[in-house]
């Protein structure tokens, strides 16, 4: 399936893994990559050295491209998008925040910047930057989100500006990417799916919490702090809603999730950590490889597409 995205990302298909936090690492990256979508490494929170070895460590796993995502609430994200461009990254994906700063010199190294967006106002002002393509991302999504549902941002965002969209939020399968076409997506961001891949070095307890979700298993924390975060429903998220509906401070909240992923997805501690995931974990049903998940979900959207066209 070509689209302009397959195209602008040398891919087979029009397809990236989110670029999550902990989650997204090289072996992960270098997975999707190889099975012909575009692998993420997620810089998150990590020392920018930390960010530079996984660049490298990807590269030995893969000749495909693959990307990195610059997350921009992180202090260290200037060392970051310098480390991109010293490393020949060919693709990076921006969350949490306005990228604009770093935009001319990642177009001057002929860096591919796709930042991911919540809503239209956002789209518009990365196209005027000079962005290749953005991420339409809804609030399905897992970790940190906007307000927005990817079935109202899509359409609107494709509306909006000439350069192409990515839809991500709640898409899990086949019927997602052909749902995403239809509403003017040339391209689908995928996490939670990604999370239970077999190469994914994500705990097992972890990956079984995400594969027995159902649909109503995910909440958001922090809406009240300004950084509204989807987790799967388990005691850390239960503890956090109390403490903010008793109206603690950022602070004590901040106290409270300190190193909580790390917990979930390194540790397996499914009760104290925190397991960000997608509306979409109720779609998710087994562990499979990169490729078995790519190559199922392009079956059954390049049907259903083609009925459509019948
Ligand atoms: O970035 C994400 N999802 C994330 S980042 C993350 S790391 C983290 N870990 C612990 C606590 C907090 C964060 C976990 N999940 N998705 C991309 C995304 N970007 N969603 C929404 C946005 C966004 C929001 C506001 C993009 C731009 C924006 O602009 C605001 C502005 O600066 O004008």
């Amino acid at each position: 399936m070509k689209t302009r995205i397959s195209e602008l990302l040398h891919t087979e298909y029009p397809i990236i893994q989110g670029g999550m936090a902990w989650v997204a690492e090289y072996h992960l990256a270098a997975a999707v990559s190889n099975a012909g979508g575009l692998g993420l490494i997620g810089a998150a929170s990590a020392p920018p050295e930390v960010v530079r070895e996984q660049i490298r460590e990807a590269k030995k796993l893969t000749d495909k491209p693959f990307g990195v995502n610059v997350m921009l609430m992180n202090p260290n994200a200037p060392e970051v998008a310098q480390i991109v461009m010293e490393e020949g990254v060919k693709v990076v994906t921006t969350g949490a925040g306005n990228p604009g700063k770093f935009m001319a010199a990642w177009k001057e190294a002929g860096v591919t910047v796709i930042p991911v967006v919540a809503s239209v106002a956002m789209a518009k002002m990365m196209e005027r930057a000079g962005a290749d393509a953005v991420v339409a991302e809804g609030m399905e999504s897992g970790g940190h989100i906007g307000a927005q549902t990817t079935m109202t941002l899509v359409p609107q965002v494709a509306d909006a500006v000439s350069i192409p969209v990515i839809a991500a939020g709640g898409i899990a399968d086949g019927r997602g990417i052909a749902a995403s076409f239809m509403l003017g997506a040339e391209g689908v961001q995928l996490g939670t799916r990604f999370v239970v891949a077999q190469e994914s070095i994500v705990h097992a307890n972890y990956k079984e919490r995400v594969i027995k979700a159902r649909d109503i298993d995910s909440e958001v924390t922090g809406m009240s702090t300004g950084h509204p975060i989807r987790v799967l429903r388990n005691q850390m998220s239960r503890e956090y809603l109390k403490m903010e509906k008793e109206g603690a401070s950022f602070e004590e909240l901040e106290q409270l999730t300190l190193g909580s992923l790390r917990k979930a997805v390194m540790d397996g501690d499914v009760v104290n950590g925190s397991l960000m995931a997608g509306q979409s974990a109720g779609l998710v049903k087994k562990e499979q490889t990169c490729k078995e998940i790519i190559e199922e979900m392009m079956d059954e959207a390049e049907k259903l597409l083609n009925f459509s066209r019948a």
